[in-house]
């Protein structure tokens, strides 16, 4: 049977990747052509991605693909969400994107909230409050010479598709992440657009999943030595947008957690919960494809983890993952437990010392060892994905049965059994590669290769990897009083 091979581009917060997904009827695999660092830059003006340097891994991985023996049909690109760059009027990159973990927007959003209402913000753009949504980032740059220079707005993965082809456009669902576009109908809303202080002329048309966004630029073509006319197509370029594409649910009773850097609890909805007990229990409308809502809330995910793992790193300290992950398994349960979201874990210099603070000041013996650190951080996630999740399931008056969990953290067992044992609900763990999946679904679906959302999740629940955990009945009782040392159910 025909099979067709596509460039997935996908960029995260510590690597970039360009992987080879071959599709066809009964057939769905990955290939990884190119790894890459992605390592961010601190210059004197703050915490910025080095996009030209990602730019050159991309090409390099677009030369990888199209060198690994099937010739590349479309490429495709997403990344973390919500960060930008600006363009002046011949089309230059005005400096290097802002990482979203800067500390320049400090108080702003708060500042933000009061100019404009906390409640009419969330009516409108339908957005959890988070201190790094793009309208945040724009209010804290109100009055630098670069936003006066800035014609053009693009966000990371719109800035390469600009890259590579020229075409300007702003991809939907992670447009849906800047806190501009209208929840209700899915427009820019010049209206938040000018309460922020912002010229709507910055945020270009916006272009759906799926369509073309052009073709190769014959620098780029060169680069890659691929054909100039190999088209990219506008995916569903937040990360976790093609992620939630890839989750292989089949029932109506399906949450899903995409789990990696961040945990994206929640459930696919038809239409936006704008509620006031939505908007104070802080769960966001992100845009999934196909008319879906992304109704989530971020977690702070395994980046306590990772962070932890690069302190240690630096004192000569032990950091295989499986040899901490089966310390942590062996270590006294609920010793100490955290609220991962707390402000003070978004970037501190030094995760451990955070977390050992946060124990002492809430009254908890810090864990002693790094397998009692790692033990906390993944009891701590898992309560915090019941939390999220029950939340969800009140919020938005619906009943969950069990939890898909993919992305990297389907492959750590330990928070997987957690998590069943937390929620109580049976959790699918895989796909690990949903969000490179969901790109190349979304492509192959461009081309006529597979069908409607539905079928692309029956593809991936019969060509992928999963595996079921189920909850312990005999550790409810223990988690519910974990949960109730948190203040929550
Ligand atoms: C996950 C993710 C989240 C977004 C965060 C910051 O990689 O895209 O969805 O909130 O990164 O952009």
């Amino acid at each position: 049977a025909a099979v067709s091979a596509f460039a997935a581009v996908d960029l995260g917060a510590t690597s970039g990747r360009v992987i080879v997904g071959r599709v066809g009827r009964e057939h769905l695999e990955l290939s990884e052509a190119h790894r890459f660092p992605n390592t961010p830059v601190r210059l004197p003006t703050g915490l910025h991605w080095n996009l030209p340097g990602l730019l050159q891994g991309v090409l390099d991985g677009l030369r990888a693909a199209g060198a690994s023996g099937s010739p590349i049909a479309s490429v495709g690109i997403d990344t973390w969400a919500v960060d930008y760059g600006l363009l002046d009027a011949d089309g230059a990159l005005l400096g290097l994107p802002f990482h979203y973990r800067d500390s320049r927007t400090a108080g702003v959003a708060e500042k933000v909230r009061d100019a404009v209402g906390a409640q009419r913000l969330y009516a409108a753009n339908g957005l959890q409050h988070l201190p790094f949504n793009t309208v945040f980032q724009l209010a804290a740059a109100q009055g630098s010479a670069q936003l006066a220079a800035a014609r053009t707005l693009l966000l990371v993965p719109d800035l390469i598709t600009y890259w590579l082809t020229g075409s300007i456009g702003a991809e939907f669902t992670n447009a849906s992440t800047t806190g501009l576009l209208d929840a209700r109908n899915g427009t820019w809303s010049a209206d938040l657009a000018a309460r922020a202080g912002l010229d709507p002329a910055l945020l270009p048309p916006l272009r759906d999943p799926g369509t073309s966004a052009g073709t190769l630029l014959p620098y780029a073509a060169a680069a890659t030595a691929l054909p100039q006319a190999t088209s990219v197509t506008a995916v569903a370029s937040h990360d976790t947008a093609s992620a939630v594409v890839a989750v292989p649910a089949t029932e109506r009773g399906a949450a899903y957690i995409s789990c990696g850097t961040w945990s994206l609890a929640g459930l696919e909805l038809d239409a936006p919960v704008l509620s006031e007990a939505s908007r104070t229990a802080n769960f966001t409308n992100e845009r999934g494809v196909d008319g879906t809502v992304r109704y989530l809330r971020n977690i702070m995910g395994l980046w306590l983890l990772e962070e932890c793992r690069r302190v240690w790193a630096a004192r000569g300290l032990p950091t295989d993952l499986e040899r901490l992950l089966d310390e942590a398994s062996r270590a006294e349960p609920f010793a100490a437990l955290v609220d991962p979201d707390a402000p003070e874990f978004l970037a501190p210099a030094d995760m451990p010392a955070a977390i050992a603070d946060h124990c002492a000041r809430t009254g908890q013996r810090p864990p002693q060892s790094p397998g009692g650190v790692v033990r906390c951080i993944m009891e701590s996630l898992a309560l915090a994905h019941r939390r999220v999740l029950r939340r969800a399931a009140m919020l938005a008056d619906r009943e969950i049965t069990h939890i898909h969990l993919v992305g990297g953290g389907s492959r750590n067992e330990l928070l997987c059994r957690l998590t069943a044992d937390a929620t109580g609900l049976p959790v699918i763990a895989g796909p690990t590669e949903a969000t490179a999946l969901g790109n190349v679904l979304v492509q192959a679906r461009a081309q006529g290769l597979v069908g409607d959302l539905a079928d692309m999740r029956s593809l991936v629940a019969r060509t992928q990897h999963l595996r079921r955990y189920e909850p312990d009945p005999g550790r409810a009782r223990a988690w519910d009083a974990a949960a109730a040392r948190l203040g929550t159910s």
